[in-house]
């Protein structure tokens, strides 16, 4: 199993947050969530257009907030699935997310960082008012970035184009 000399093969991959403020119409709190607790939110990694990913990542370790129970979360692969983590809370922070490879890959695992987004900053109160109306006020912060894999061990490069 040889390394195969300058080649390198990308896969494009999508990670961020989703977060939505809890409304009783829109997004009801659930049962036992906190007081001061005002947004319901998603932290993933995943493919474009909810491609598969698993065939190159089998575990993605999000870091969360240190106040938060539990913070260190590891979420393994599950076929043709997002890696995906779902919280509640009130304020935003910086999560730390750890990308695990599959073995083949001889991969290490790499870090990424993603600001939590729950507030709609730098739009206008009309917009808000909009952004409210139409999805529930929803936050969006997402981010496209490309794996890149140098010199793919031909095993892996095998995995990668067959996938
Ligand atoms: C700060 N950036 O400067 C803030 C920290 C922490 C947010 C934000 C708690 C959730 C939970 C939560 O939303 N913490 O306890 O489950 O301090």
């Amino acid at each position: 199993n040889k390394r195969i000399k300058s080649l390198s093969i990308y896969r494009p991959f999508i990670y961020g947050t989703t977060a939505r403020p809890f409304d009783p119409i829109s997004n009801p709190k659930p049962p036992g969530v906190p007081d001061d607790h005002t947004h319901s939110w998603e932290v993933f990694v995943k493919g474009v257009d909810d491609t598969d990913i698993t065939y190159w990542l089998r575990r993605v370790q999000f870091k969360l907030h240190e106040s938060i129970p539990n913070h260190v979360r590891v979420i393994d692969a599950v076929p043709g699935k997002p890696f995906s983590l779902k919280e509640t809370g009130w304020g935003e922070f910086e999560i730390t997310i750890r990308l695990y490879y599959v073995t083949e890959s001889n991969e290490k695992p790499q870090t990424l960082y993603h600001h939590l987004r729950l507030h709609p900053y730098g739009r206008t109160e009309e917009e808000k008012d909009k952004m409210k109306k139409g999805d529930g006020g929803v936050v969006k912060s997402w981010n496209y970035d490309e794996q890149i894999f140098n010199e793919p061990y031909e095993s892996f490069y095998e995995i990668l184009t067959t996938g």
